[in-house]
């Protein structure tokens, strides 16, 4: 069975509790509820986890070497600021799917830039909690792709 890591960074265990008009009201239990019943569907094996803390997002990512095969991210602000994630991405060389629930290219100069996006096989951006089961299914592809 295919094996995915759906990882989620900082400030979005906040999600449906604010800013729910730039966000959304869905909260991150519910996206990840989502998350699993698509990979049931789809007979992939999911695994989501989030944290606010950089190093904790690279030991997972590093992790994935003995554990996951492709990585659906959004690394939340880390995107626009962190080589250091983008350098674990391209050392465990593990496909990764990027992923905004915003169009970061409708927004702020600084969410323009992605650090992420340099070792991403694709991003999926502005689709809102949609994105998360469009970027399982890319991520399926690339894996099947592989073989
Ligand atoms: O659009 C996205 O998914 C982002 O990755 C979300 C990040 C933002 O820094 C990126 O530029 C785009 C922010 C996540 C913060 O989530 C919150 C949720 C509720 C209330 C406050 C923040």
């Amino acid at each position: 069975m295919k094996k995915i890591l759906v990882l989620n960074g900082p400030n979005l265990n906040l999600l449906g509790m604010r800013q729910p008009e730039v966000y959304g009201s869905t909260t991150l239990a519910e996206i990840e509820d989502q998350c699993c019943a698509h990979a049931k569907q789809l007979g992939v094996d999911i695994q989501c986890k989030q944290s606010n803390h950089e190093g904790e997002l690279i030991d997972w990512i590093h992790e994935t070497r003995q554990t996951r095969a492709a990585i659906v991210l959004n690394a939340g602000a880390y995107t626009h600021t962190s080589i250091a994630i983008m350098d674990a991405i391209a050392a465990v060389e593990r496909p990764v799917v990027e992923l905004h629930l915003s169009n970061i290219h409708q927004r702020e100069e600084f969410r323009h830039t992605s650090y992420i996006s340099r070792v991403a096989k694709g991003m999926i951006c502005g689709l809102g909690t949609h994105g998360y089961t469009l970027a399982i299914d890319a991520a399926l592809r690339i894996l099947e792709k592989e073989d």
